[in-house]
């Protein structure tokens, strides 16, 4: 009886997991990123082996820039192709994404958001519960964590200033309120302004060399994603600052890990995209089988990158590594 029992639940096991599924009774997914950075093609590393484990087809698309300009057009052609059954997005303004995410809702689409949200994220109370799902950092915890390492290595003195990239991204905003929050704790600690540099490294190293002619005592800079911080690094090093004046870097790129190496930068967070990627598939798949009991918030948490543990391969394996 025992033995019937085994072979009962292996036979079983079997016809779950065998790839017995015609392909036109599989969902299409359609995956859209934020922009071409690191982070988002970690990411795509994610979709694309869960995409293989699941046997599924995907439609991927990075837009150039960021923003809901650039975003919008290549949301409106995947729904205009008529084929997809899950969009995986990375929104890039928690308002001006609502009504063309709304649009695909309505064409037959559901939709995950990953890494950014709509609305204020909270899917179930918010102003915007159409997502299955938010899967992402607690970036409000990020900030937090970039301003405690920055009062720990100045000893709770000095100036800090913030690289961001735009107003209305749910991340970038999150980090920065985060790290405002975490310094006001510091009483000894000032913040001296928080610029923005819409995604773009150049105008990060301009608007950061402004602020270090200005501010020459500054001893701390807070860079919330990948160009914020490779702008910023680069103008502390044009500067000759290295090392003195103290660069958190969010995002764990090759570059920040190199300048991490180098002593410019004191902290790297980096975040799990891989992760985002594949359980965001993963979702889509347990819905389309049926799942009624998906989270509709999944925090992936970070690791916090330092000299001391950089080479830990526990770590290491957080850096993003894109072939
Ligand atoms: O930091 C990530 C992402 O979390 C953010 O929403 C936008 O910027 C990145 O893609 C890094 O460039």
């Amino acid at each position: 009886m025992k033995k019937f029992s085994i072979l009962m639940v292996i036979a079983m096991l079997a016809l779950a997991l065998a790839p017995t599924t015609a392909q036109s009774e599989l969902p299409k997914i359609g995956f859209l990123p934020g922009v071409v950075d690191p982070f988002y093609e970690v990411m795509e590393l994610g979709v694309n082996q869960a995409v293989a484990d699941f046997g599924l087809e995907v439609v991927t698309q990075f837009p150039q820039d960021w923003g809901p300009s650039e975003q919008t057009p290549i949301l409106d052609a995947m729904v205009a192709r008529g084929d997809l059954d899950y969009l995986i997005i990375a929104p890039t303004d928690k308002e001006q994404m609502i009504a063309p995410l709304q649009a695909a809702v309505d064409a037959g689409i559901k939709v995950i958001t990953v890494d950014t949200f709509l609305g204020d994220g909270d899917y179930v109370n918010g102003p915007v519960t159409f997502p299955l799902s938010y899967i992402g950092s607690d970036n409000v915890e990020g900030g937090r964590i970039a301003a405690e390492a920055l009062a720990e290595v100045l000893g709770g003195q000095g100036k800090v200033y913030v690289q961001n990239t735009n107003v209305g991204v749910s991340t970038t905003e999150q980090r920065g309120q985060g790290f405002i929050e975490g310094i006001a704790a510091y009483p000894g600690m000032q913040l001296v302004g928080m610029d923005y540099n819409l995604d773009d490294a150049n105008t990060a190293a301009e608007q950061t060399a402004a602020v270090l002619q200005r501010e020459p005592d500054l001893a701390g800079i807070f860079g919330v994603n990948v160009f914020s911080a490779q702008g910023a690094g680069n103008a502390v090093i044009s500067a000759g600052l290295g090392g003195q004046v103290q660069v958190i870097a969010f995002d764990a790129t090759q570059f920040a890990i190199e300048q991490l190496r180098a002593g410019v930068v004191t902290l790297v967070i980096a975040q799990k995209p891989y992760d985002m990627g594949y359980l965001a598939v993963a979702f889509a798949m347990a819905d389309w089988r049926g799942v009624t009991s998906l989270p509709p918030r999944v925090t992936t948490g970070y690791a916090v990158i330092t000299a001391e543990n950089v080479d830990d391969p526990e770590v290491a394996r957080f850096i993003y590594q894109v072939p």
